[in-house]
């Protein structure tokens, strides 16, 4: 080994990457490439000297899924770094525009020069995320800008991914995209060790409130990312509480609405209601959804994600919202909170009996019950969750889920960077589980982010797949009961067969075949120590 000479693409990288740490940034998360070796070395530097967590994935969508599950957690943008050429980060951009969370991209580039001409692994990068990016810059190419210039970029990416900054969307977390090119020499002496102290992240941009009336019969409904502020109003307000599965409010609070389904459904209650103030981004349930499509009512959107929640056209569009002092209806919350007289039943599959074959409601269930206050949940996208929102009582979980496309990729990923940024954030010995809930397909979409680097650390994750043998969400469908049943299966249900057990010994995950009520909770019960793979068979 020879040693390296000075370069400016290392001293733009080192400038770059100390400036998102002093700033605020815990995480980088990246993956290798010629391009982008300055950035690269310096962030494995900063890391040897515990400045920053750097996880390595070939995958560029897995990395992109790994630090979007970081900022979900986290709250603070994880940093991705690539080579250029690539365009693996575009599922979890758009993810992260849509859900609010913050991300920032390093992309590394050609020079102008060397642009629009043919050369190898070079394509048009400056403000390829554009639609969906809070910042997009095409950096100088470092050497024809002083240094310093390089650390302000990285103060003005991480102010725009945390929403301190931008365009109207102040106080939305969102991605922060810098395109950099280099030239020759790609990278130099990275200084050894290389330090950087950690600062705190800008405060987001104040919130300004809107201030609404006490009076009118309102609900609030809490949809994916809804935050704590969902459940706070409609506590002080005194409001029933429409809290979807994923959206971190559907606790014990006594205003969540049990059965919300059946309510919303009841036209003479649901006739009654004045007012809705809706936090987050409420997806998976067809009463909601007409409920928010309803032009005879006030519609309030909180909303965290770059993209306003408007379905009737009438929707005031709110950061945050601030209740006037008023007279509190008790009748109003008693009746959408009170047992139903009817009879809650379940409408989907039957209660978990111990020697059972799991079904869809016994899954939910069981992993719902699971849930310790350590502990993290990530729910995929699929009949699953629909399954999950309609059956799981109130209980204290933290959820996520990438609601913001309701895309089936990248969820391993996420749940990857929920547990890393869970565990990096616990206290010594507390032993956090996180979960991932999902379905075979969303499963098969991403077997790549079983590929954990055998030199860092391995997150205590597991992985509960409902194994129906492909995409049973599909069978609902209207057109089901139209078309061809051979043609809805191989262009939907799209079956697949493959043998879980050996893909997970692979890749070097545990693996565990649940297919008893009684085998899942002892699965779910015992103790993890890395990455476990649980298949639960389900019956299509
Ligand atoms: C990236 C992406 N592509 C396609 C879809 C459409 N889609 C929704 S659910 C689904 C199948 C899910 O199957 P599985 O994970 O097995 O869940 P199941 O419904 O069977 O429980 C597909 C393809 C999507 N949501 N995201
Ligand atoms: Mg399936």
């Amino acid at each position: 080994m020879t040693a390296p000479v000075s370069s400016p693409a290392t001293d733009a990288a080192v400038r770059l990457l100390t400036g998102l740490v002093e700033r605020g940034v815990t995480d980088i998360v990246l993956s290798p490439g010629s391009r982008s070796q300055a950035l690269a070395l310096a962030a494995t530097a900063l890391a040897r000297s515990g400045s920053v967590r750097v996880h390595v994935r070939i995958d560029e969508r897995v990395a992109g899924f790994t630090a979007l599950g970081l900022g979900r957690e986290s709250g603070a943008p994880a940093a991705l770094i690539c080579t250029s050429g690539t365009a693996g980060y575009l599922p979890a951009v758009m993810e992260a525009f849509h859900a609010g969370v913050p991300l920032i991209l390093l992309t590394a580039d050609r020079p102008p020069e060397l642009r629009g001409v043919g050369a190898n692994q070079a394509t048009i990068q400056p403000g390829m995320f554009r639609p969906w990016a809070r910042l997009s810059v095409d950096a100088p190419v470092p050497g024809d800008a002083e240094p310093a210039v390089f650390a302000a970029l990285a103060a003005d990416a991480v102010a725009a991914a945390v929403g301190a900054a931008g365009e109207g969307l102040e106080g939305v977390a969102g991605p922060a995209h810098l395109n950099l090119p280099t030239r020759e020499p790609l990278s130099g002496a990275v200084p050894d060790p290389l330090c950087a102290s950690r600062g705190a992240l800008p405060p987001s941009a104040p919130a300004q409130p809107l201030r609404i009336a006490a009076g009118p019969r309102t609900v609030v409904v809490a949809g994916a990312d809804a935050g704590p502020d969902a459940a706070r109003i409609a506590r002080e307000a005194g409001w029933p509480l429409i809290a979807e599965v994923v959206s971190g409010a559907r606790s014990g609070d006594p205003h969540v609405v049990p059965a919300y389904r059946d309510r919303l459904r009841d036209a003479a209650l649901a006739g009654r209601i004045q007012r809705v103030v809706v936090f987050g981004h409420p997806t998976l349930s067809r009463e909601v959804a007409a409920l928010l499509r309803r032009t005879d009512l006030d519609i309030v959107a909180v909303r965290r994600g770059g993209e306003r929640l408007n379905p009737s056209g009438t929707a005031v569009d709110a950061r945050a919202v601030e209740v006037e002092p008023g007279p509190e209806d008790p009748e109003w919350l008693a009746a959408w909170t009170a047992p139903l007289v009817r009879g809650a039943a379940p409408a989907v599959d039957s209660g978990p009996v111990e020697r059972a074959v799991v079904d869809r409601g016994a899954l939910v269930r069981a992993v719902w019950a699971a849930g310790r206050p350590v502990d993290r949940l990530l729910f995929g996208s699929s009949r699953i969750v629909r399954v999950a929102d309609q059956l799981l009582e109130g209980r204290d979980v933290r959820v996520h889920a990438n609601r913001g496309l309701a895309g089936i990729d990248g969820t391993i990923a996420t749940g990857i960077g929920i547990a890393l940024a869970a565990e990096a954030g616990e206290a010594p010995g507390a032993g956090g589980t996180t979960r991932v809930l999902l379905g075979d397909l969303s499963l098969l979409h991403d077997v790549g982010s079983l590929l954990l680097p055998a030199d860092e650390p391995a997150p205590r994750i597991q992985v509960i797949v409902g194994n129906d043998g492909g995409g049973t969400i599909f069978d609902g469908l209207e057109v089901a009961g139209t078309a061809p049943s051979a043609d809805l299966d191989r262009a939907f249900y799209t079956p697949q067969s493959v043998a879980l057990e050996p893909l997970a010994a692979a890749y070097g995950w545990t693996f565990v075949r649940a297919g008893t009520v009684a085998e899942l909770e002892r699965a779910l019960a015992a103790e993890v120590t890395g990455p476990q793979l649980i298949e639960v068979p389900l019956a299509r």
